[in-house]
C-alpha cells in the first residue's frame, strides 16, 4: 500500500444495494478509510454532492441503480465542475465494465478503475493506490483556484519545475532515459500536478510560453547531467495543440544548441491524439523535429484514434503502451493479449517498445518474456526531484551489476 494517510479521505459509496454498501465500507474501514457517505442511487449522490460544506476525495458507484443509473450519473458529474475521481462498481460483465470507464474518461473525468461485485480488498486496494501516487493529499488543496494570469506570473518567476522518471532498459537493466514530468511549486499551494494546470495552458495564450519553458527547463537539466557524466534521454512531453507553431523545430534546435545538448539526447512524447491529426501543419513539424535530429515517441499508445498506417508513415522511433494495457497484464490475458500485439507492432515499425505503469514484478517479468525494450514505473522508481536523480542511478546501476 503507497504510503497514503487514508484516515483524510473521504468516500462516497453508491450503490442501490445496502448489503454491497456494508460490505464495502467494512472493507474501506479495514483499510483506514472512516470516512464514507452512502447514497442509494445517482440522484441522491449528487445531492450528497451539492450538500454546502461538502467534500468527496473519491466516488465509488454502482452501474446498474433505479431512478438515476451509474451512466446517467457520470454525465451530471461531467456537467460540474472539480469532479472528485471516480471507480465503478459492478456486478455487470467486464465488457461493461470497460465501457463505463471509457465513457467517463471521454467526459475527462478521473476514473481509477472497475471493480467487480462483490468488491475483494485487493482490488480496492489497487483503486486507493491510484489515488495516492505522491500526490499532495486532495484536502490540502481543496477550494485552490488556479487562473490564467497566477500560471503566467508562475512561470515567469520559474516556479516550474520537472520531476524525473527513470526509464529502465529491460534486457539489460541499464537507465536508459528519464521522462519528464512537470510540477508547479507553488508559494501559496505547494506542489501542484499538471491535471491542475496544463489542460487550462493548452486552451489559451500560455501554450507558447509554457512549451518553451519546460524545454528549456529540460535542456539545462541534460547540460547539467552531461557535465556530471551522466546520459540519459530525457523525454519531454508535447501536447498535440503545442504543435501549430511551424517555427518549433527551428527554435528548439537553437535552444540545444544554445545549451550544448545534442538533439539526440531529447525524445519528445506526443499523444497518440496529436499522432492521429491530419493536418499538414502537424506533419511538418514533427517531420521537422525529426530532421533536427530530436526523437519522437507515441505517449499512451492504445488508447487515441491513430492508424496503424500512420504510425508507419510517421518518424515515430518508439511507441509508448499506455499503462492501462501494462498494469494487471501478467494476470488480465485481454490486457496481455494486446501488450504482446503492441511490442510485435513496435518491432516490425523498428520501433523501440516502451511499457509505462509498470507497478508490479509480474508484469516485468512478462514485459521481459515479451521482449519489451524499456519500462517505466513505480516497479522501479516513482518521479523525482532532479536533486534526487544522480543519487537514485548510482544507486540502481550498483544494485543492478551486483544483480548480474
Ligand atoms: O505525473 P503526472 O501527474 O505528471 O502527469 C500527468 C500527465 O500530465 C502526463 O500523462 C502527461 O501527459 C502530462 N504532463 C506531465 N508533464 C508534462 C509536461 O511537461 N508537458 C505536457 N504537455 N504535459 C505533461
Ligand atoms: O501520459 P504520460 O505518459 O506522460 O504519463 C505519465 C504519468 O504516469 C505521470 O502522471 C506519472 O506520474 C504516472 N506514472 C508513472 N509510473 C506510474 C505507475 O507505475 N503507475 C501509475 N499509476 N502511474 C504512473
Ligand atoms: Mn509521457
Amino acid at each position: 500500500m503507497p504510503n497514503v494517510d487514508l484516515g483524510q479521505y473521504q468516500v462516497l459509496l453508491v450503490d442501490d444495494e445496502p448489503f454491497i454498501r456494508q460490505l464495502t465500507g467494512m472493507l474501506l474501514k479495514q483499510l483506514g478509510c472512516p470516512n464514507i457517505l452512502e447514497s442509494g442511487n445517482g440522484a441522491e449522490a449528487l445531492a450528497q454532492l451539492d450538500r454546502p460544506g461538502a467534500h468527496v476525495d473519491l466516488i465509488l458507484s454502482d452501474l446498474n441503480m433505479p431512478d438515476m443509473d451509474g451512466v446517467e450519473f457520470v454525465r451530471h458529474l461531467a456537467a460540474r465542475k472539480g469532479c472528485p475521481p471516480l471507480a465503478f462498481l459492478s456486478g455487470a460483465e467486464s465488457g461493461l465494465l470497460r465501457a463505463a470507464e471509457a465513457l467517463g474518461r471521454a467526459y475527462f473525468l478521473e476514473v481509477l478503475g472497475a471493480l467487480a461485485k462483490p468488491v475483494n480488498k485487493e482490488a480496492l486496494v489497487a483503486v486507493l493506490g491510484r489515488m495516492a501516487e505522491e500526490r499532495v493529499p486532495r484536502a490540502q488543496r481543496r477550494g485552490v483556484e488556479i487562473t490564467e494570469t497566477d500560471l503566467g506570473r508562475g512561470i515567469e518567476a520559474r516556479e516550474l519545475v520537472f520531476h524525473y522518471q527513470p526509464k529502465i532498459e529491460i534486457a539489460s537493466g541499464r537507465v536508459s532515459g528519464a521522462e519528464a514530468l512537470v510540477r508547479w511549486q507553488h508559494p501559496q499551494h505547494g506542489l501542484l500536478f499538471p491535471d491542475r494546470f496544463i489542460a487550462m495552458a493548452e486552451s489559451g495564450p500560455l501554450i507558447g510560453p509554457l512549451t518553451e519553458a519546460l524545454v528549456e527547463i529540460g535542456l539545462a537539466q541534460v547540460q547539467e547531467w552531461q557535465g556530471a557524466g551522466l546520459h540519459p534521454h530525457l523525454g519531454i512531453n508535447l501536447s498535440p495543440s503545442m504543435l501549430s507553431d511551424v517555427t518549433l523545430p527551428d527554435r528548439f534546435a537553437a535552444s540545444a544548441a544554445r545549451y550544448g545538448v545534442p538533439a539526440e539526447s531529447i525524445v519528445f512524447e506526443i499523444t497518440e491524439t496529436g499522432v492521429a491529426r491530419e493536418e499538414l501543419v502537424y506533419l511538418e513539424i514533427v517531420t521537422r523535429l525529426r530532421m533536427k535530429g530530436f526523437h519522437l515517441s507515441v505517449d499512451d499508445f492504445g488508447t487515441g484514434q491513430s492508424s496503424l498506417q500512420r504510425l508507419e508513415a510517421l518518424p515515430f522511433g518508439e511507441l509508448k503502451i499506455d499503462r492501462q494495457f501494462v498494469h494487471g497484464a501478467a494476470k488480465n490475458p485481454a490486457k496481455a493479449a494486446i501488450l504482446e500485439a503492441s511490442i510485435g507492432l513496435a518491432r516490425t515499425l523498428g520501433q523501440k517498445s516502451v511499457a509505462e505503469g509498470v507497478e508490479l514484478k509480474e508484469d516485468w517479468e512478462l514485459l521481459r518474456r515479451l521482449g519489451c525494450d524499456v519500462a517505466q514505473g513505480y516497479f522501479v522508481a516513482k518521479p523525482m526531484p532532479a536533486a534526487a536523480f544522480p543519487d537514485w542511478v548510482a544507486e540502481w546501476s550498483a544494485r543492478n551489476a551486483s544483480a548480474v
